[in-house]
């Protein structure tokens, strides 16, 4: 069984101004593939092949042998993950179960923004921030290269790209801005709250 690259839930142009299609297209059809192609290749002839790529994830990440396929699989599900976390929609607000949540853990949802921007901005090469649920409240975390939640046993609910071929063409060093748009114009709230079950 191949693992195949997944459509966009959306067109590379529908998430403009925030994001180009020129990024989204580059991002998908090259940096995505490429994943879904190493990922293919690496389990080509091994205990792996078979498996659903949430389980070649989980199975490789206990291992430092199979590191590379750790990292490439987990890129295929994280893009994925990111696709779904983005909305063109416009839905700017969480809707008020959702907001009651944020004020719980956060005080607010400025604060909320501050707290994820201050992560995402920080974040000190190729990674991802993260919103996972943990013992009913939403968490923000950030991981490293391919790294992600699905690998540790927490529940994701939102992904962010935070490596740079996710904004250099439009933001070039203003990486601050890029999380900015994805936090007041991009954020998929309603994938949010299914991944909650709210
Ligand atoms: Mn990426």
């Amino acid at each position: 069984m191949k693992i195949n690259l997944q459509d966009l839930p959306y067109k590379y142009n529908d998430l403009e101004p925030y994001i180009s299609a020129k990024t989204m297209e580059f991002h998908h059809s090259k940096h995505h593939q490429a994943y879904v192609d190493k990922t293919n290749k690496l389990s080509e002839g091994t205990e792996f092949l078979d498996l659903p790529l949430e389980e070649i994830i989980i199975k490789s990440s206990k291992d430092v042998q199979n590191q590379a396929l750790f990292n490439n699989a987990a890129q295929v599900w994280n893009h994925d993950f990111f696709w779904q976390s983005l909305s063109p929609k416009g839905d700017k607000k969480p809707s008020e179960k959702l907001l009651k949540m944020i004020q719980s853990s956060y005080g607010s949802l400025e604060k909320f923004k501050e707290e994820f921007k201050q992560v995402g901005s920080s974040h000190f090469g190729s990674g991802w921030v993260w919103l996972i649920l943990e013992n009913g409240n939403i968490k923000i975390e950030n991981t490293s290269n391919g790294d992600n939640p699905i690998a540790h046993n927490q529940k994701p609910l939102i992904g962010f790209d935070v490596w740079e071929h996710a904004y250099y063409l439009d933001y070039q060093n203003k990486k601050p801005d890029y999380i900015d748009n994805f936090l007041n114009n991009l954020i998929n709230w309603k994938f949010l709250e299914e991944n909650i079950n709210l």
